[in-house]
Parts: C-alpha cells; sequence; structure tokens
C-alpha cells in the first residue's frame, strides 16, 4: 500500500538517469517537484507500487545531496550531480560520445579520457545509492546508455541481487563500438546483469558478438556464460506506449474539437503533414524538409493545397553540436518558406517548443500523414502514438527503415532516409493512397500498437529477469551438492 514514508528498502529498484520528477524552486525559496509524464513511470507505476518500488535518478539541477521522498506513491532517491559532472558525465560522455556513437556515427563522436572518468565516478555514485535501498534478493532494473557500468558495480557490491539492463537507444555494430578506449569496461559492466535488454534482435546479436571478441567469454545464441559459471542473457524487448490510453485522450472531445481548430487555423488545408521530434540531429529533420521543400519547388504538391507543420522539442541545447542544428534548421525553414511560402501559406510551420499532451494527441488527430524519418532511432514513441490516435482507421505514417518500430509498424510507408528521392516518393504516395488502402494499413498498425503496450513490455521485460537464473541460489546449489 502507498504511504507517505520513503521505502528503507525496496523490493524494486528502477535506475534511470532521470526521476520521473523535475525539481522546480518558487519565487518564495520553497521546493517543488513536478510529474515529468514518461512513458516509463506510466509502464512501471503499477508495478512499482505492487512491489515497494523505489525510483532512483538525477533532479536534473544542481542542488546536492537530498534525502528520499514519496510523490504519488512512488519512492524516488534523488542521486546529486555537480555542475562539473553535467558537463562531463551528461553533456559529456553520455551525449557528446556514446549518443553519437551509438547512432551510426550520424555525428562525430568526442573521445576524452576525463570525460570518461567522470562517467565512472556518477555511475559509481548511482550503483552505491541502489546498493542501499534495494531489500535483500531485490530486483533492480537499470536503465540506458548513462548508466552502463552500474550493473556491474552494483553486483559487487551486493550479489544477492537479480539485476536488469535496458537500452533505450540502439547498440552499435562492432566496427563502430570498437572505436571506443573504453570498450571493454563497458562491456564488462554490462555484463553485470542477468538479463540486458535491448530494442531489437540485432542489437542484442552485436552485444553478444562484440562480449566473444573483446571479452572472450564463451557464448551461444543470446546467451553469455562467465568464468564464474554465472550466465547473462541478450534480448529483444521492444517499448511501446500506453496505447489505450493515448486511444482515449484522442477520443475525447476537447482533441476532437482541437484538432478541427488546429487545421483551421492553418487555412484547413487538403493535407495536413506532421513531423514530432526532440531537436536532435539523429531524428533526420533536415533531409526530410528538404524533400518536403523539392516536392513544393517540383511542383508536385503546392502550398495552397499542403502544408508541413514540424514540431521540434528542445533539447540538450547546451551541446554544441545541437545548437548547430538549431542554426541549421532555422536557416532551412526560413529558405523554404521565404521562397515557397505564399501569404498566410507558410510551406512549413516551424515550431521549436514543447506542448502538453493533449495539444500532441489533437496534432497527430490532425494530421493527413506523419512523417518520421531518422537516421538511426532505438525505438521511436512517436510513431506508434500517431498509430494510437487514428482511431477512425485513417491517416498514413511514412518511416524510417532505421527507427527501432519499422519492426512492428511493417504497414508503413518505410523509407531510407538516406534517400532523398525515395522519401518523396512515399510521401506522395502516402498522401495519395486511397482511403481503402490507408484503412487496411492503419488497422494492422493499430492492432499491433495496441496488443503491444508499455504495459506488456514492462511486464514480459520483468518476468524474465525475474525467470533468470540468481547468483545466489547457484551458490546455494552448489555448497549443497558438496
Ligand atoms: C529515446 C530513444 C526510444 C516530444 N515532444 C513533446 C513530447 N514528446 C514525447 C513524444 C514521445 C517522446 O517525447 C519522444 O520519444 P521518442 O521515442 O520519439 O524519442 P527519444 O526522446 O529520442 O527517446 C527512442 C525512447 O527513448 C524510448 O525507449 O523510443 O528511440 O531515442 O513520447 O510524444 N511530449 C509532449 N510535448 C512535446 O512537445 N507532451
Amino acid at each position: 500500500m502507498a504511504t507517505d514514508t520513503p521505502k528503507q528498502s525496496a523490493d524494486l529498484v528502477v535506475v534511470a538517469n532521470r526521476l520521473p520528477v523535475d525539481r522546480t524552486v518558487n519565487p518564495d525559496g520553497s521546493v517543488e517537484w513536478r510529474r515529468s509524464p514518461g512513458g516509463l513511470v506510466t509502464a512501471i507505476q503499477p508495478v512499482m507500487r505492487d512491489n515497494d518500488g523505489a525510483w532512483l535518478g538525477w533532479s536534473g539541477g544542481t542542488e546536492g545531496e537530498t534525502e528520499p521522498f514519496v510523490d504519488d506513491g512512488l519512492t524516488l532517491v534523488p542521486v546529486p550531480l555537480s555542475e562539473q559532472e553535467i558537463a562531463e558525465f551528461y553533456e559529456g560522455f553520455s551525449n557528446s560520445t556514446l549518443w553519437p556513437l551509438y547512432h551510426d556515427v550520424v555525428a562525430k563522436p568526442e573521445f576524452h579520457r576525463e570525460w570518461f572518468d567522470s562517467y565512472e565516478t556518477v555511475n559509481q555514485r548511482f550503483a552505491q545509492k541502489a546498493a542501499e535501498v534495494a531489500a535483500e534478493g531485490a530486483m533492480v532494473w537499470v536503465h540506458d546508455y548513462q548508466l552502463q557500468l552500474v550493473p556491474a558495480m552494483l553486483r559487487a557490491l551486493r550479489p544477492d541481487l537479480r539485476i536488469g539492463f535496458f537500452l533505450h537507444i540502439p547498440f552499435p555494430p562492432t566496427e563502430l563500438f570498437q572505436q571506443l578506449p573504453w570498450r571493454r569496461r563497458l562491456l564488462e559492466g554490462l555484463l553485470g546483469a542477468d538479463l540486458v535488454g535491448f530494442q531489437r534482435p540485432g542489437a542484442a546479436a552485436n552485444f553478444v558478438r562484440l562480449v566473444r571478441q573483446r571479452v572472450g567469454h564463451k557464448t551461444h545464441r543470446d546467451t553469455v556464460y562467465l568464468p564464474d559459471g554465472r550466465r547473462v542473457e541478450a534480448g529483444a524487448f521492444p517499448i511501446s506506449i500506453d496505447s489505450h490510453g493515448l486511444e482515449e485522450l484522442a477520443r475525447s472531445e476537447s482533441v476532437q474539437s482541437r484538432a478541427k481548430e488546429i487545421r483551421g487555423q492553418l487555412g484547413n488545408p487538403r493535407w495536413l503533414l506532421l513531423g514530432v521530434d526532440r531537436l536532435d540531429y539523429t531524428k533526420g529533420i533536415y533531409a526530410r524538409l528538404r524533400a518536403y521543400s523539392e516536392l513544393l519547388n517540383d511542383g508536385a504538391l503546392d502550398v495552397e493545397d499542403a502544408v508541413f507543420v514540424q514540431v521540434a522539442t528542445p533539447s540538450r541545447e547546451r551541446v554544441e553540436q545541437y545548437r548547430r542544428l538549431r542554426d541549421d534548421i532555422d536557416r532551412l525553414v526560413g529558405r523554404i518558406n521565404g521562397d515557397l511560402g505564399r501569404i498566410g501559406r507558410p510551406a512549413i510551420s516551424y515550431l521549436h517548443t514543447s506542448y502538453p499532451r493533449e495539444e500532441m494527441a489533437a496534432l497527430y488527430q490532425a494530421a493527413d500523414v506523419m512523417v518520421i524519418t531518422p537516421l538511426r532511432d532505438g525505438m521511436n514513441l512517436v510513431a506508434k502514438e500517431y498509430v494510437a490516435c487514428r482511431f477512425q482507421d485513417d491517416g498514413a505514417l511514412v518511416l524510417s527503415e532505421f527507427a527501432g518500430a519499422a519492426d512492428e509498424l511493417r504497414q508503413a510507408y518505410l523509407v531510407n532516409p538516406y534517400d532523398i528521392n525515395g522519401m518523396k516518393g512515399a510521401i506522395l504516395e502516402a498522401l495519395t493512397a486511397s482511403p481503402k488502402e490507408k484503412g487496411r494499413r492503419m488497422r494492422a498498425m493499430r492492432k499491433s500498437v495496441a496488443e503491444n503496450d508499455v504495459k506488456a513490455w514492462a511486464s514480459e521485460y520483468l518476468r524474465v529477469l525475474s525467470e533468470t537464473e540468481p547468483m545466489h541460489d547457484k551458490h546455494v546449489r552448489s555448497s549443497e551438492r558438496r
């Protein structure tokens, strides 16, 4: 049962870079924690409540050591980061080394030894906190690329725990991963887990191959055999969304009327195309907008008929590559609108901002075609969100083959985001397909998203993790045999 007293020892501990709340300081100096509703917390909240759960993560600020507290029935354990650690661990090693490297080096990764030192220090702090919070024999679920050393560090402190790790972003092919001066450390870090989960089967295969080649452990299919007798399982667990909740929101009267209003404000175009992304160079925004502008320039589309709404949510604005990307997109949009727009008819309606969930649902409802063209993406939840909102079985999805979501959303208009002509063709095909064809594709995709929602994802992962063989059982059994 939920209480207001933070759990002293939890049976399920989630360790993620960020807490599911943001710390804000009011003008009178009082501190407030505001829920930042992410898919992860929606997925895990029910299991956390049933299992005396605790969530460990950074608050997003530099306020120093803060005591655990309870928010909406969840015990939250803040892990502090200093200004320098934010620069070196977070903006540096996580977002300027690992992020580009793991996304097919679409930007050049930077390697700095002091960044890795900071990554190690911060990972150790997370491991230490998790070790303090986890009950005897508890399950600890570590998330994402910022915390890849935590599983081994935690196992060293608490061999009784069952440890899972899930990577939300792609895991690169061996040729790219080998560039990392700390490649072996990262692999050994992950091998501290009992179960290492990825979005796609190919990522799990990359990991197992690297472990065999670089660390020299025996492997068979998705299992790694460690010299001490322990086994590590790798596997694909494609993440999803709260599809039922989102569909309900999309069906609501307020969202329906807002969707109509949006179309009206855009001059009731015949076609509304939509892109929604964090402003990130992996999302392929630049090439997508170029492809669209060429369709206008070629005369295949006309600004009197069509408008492209691009929402680009501000992201990692202190990182140089992100600042440069923002300038590049600003310039491109300015040029396209300057060259191709008419009075009251911009070619692209560009919004560098973030919106509440209701507004996102209204945008999804308003759009005839959703265009998602990342150069590489772990999953891409926006694709699934669009599909979940299209309860009338209409609309069309243009989707990059290089997004994890393409494995499940096979009925999307799949594109190679590096192929501008291919993207132009797919956008036109999606726009002009018959309602019957659109309905056929959308129904199939909706079925997949409804059946595989985020709750199914979390419970499947935790089920597999709970079936892994913990080390202490093995010790007990081998001592019994003696
Ligand atoms: C990483 C991986 C993987 C965006 N703008 C607004 C807003 N959003 C929401 C979307 C969606 C989420 O943010 C973005 O998720 P994505 O999956 O598209 O991309 P990443 O942020 O890169 O996420 C990715 C994911 O982790 C999960 O494992 O799929 O591959 O890169 O939910 O709707 N939400 C609101 N306002 C906005 O302006 N409310």
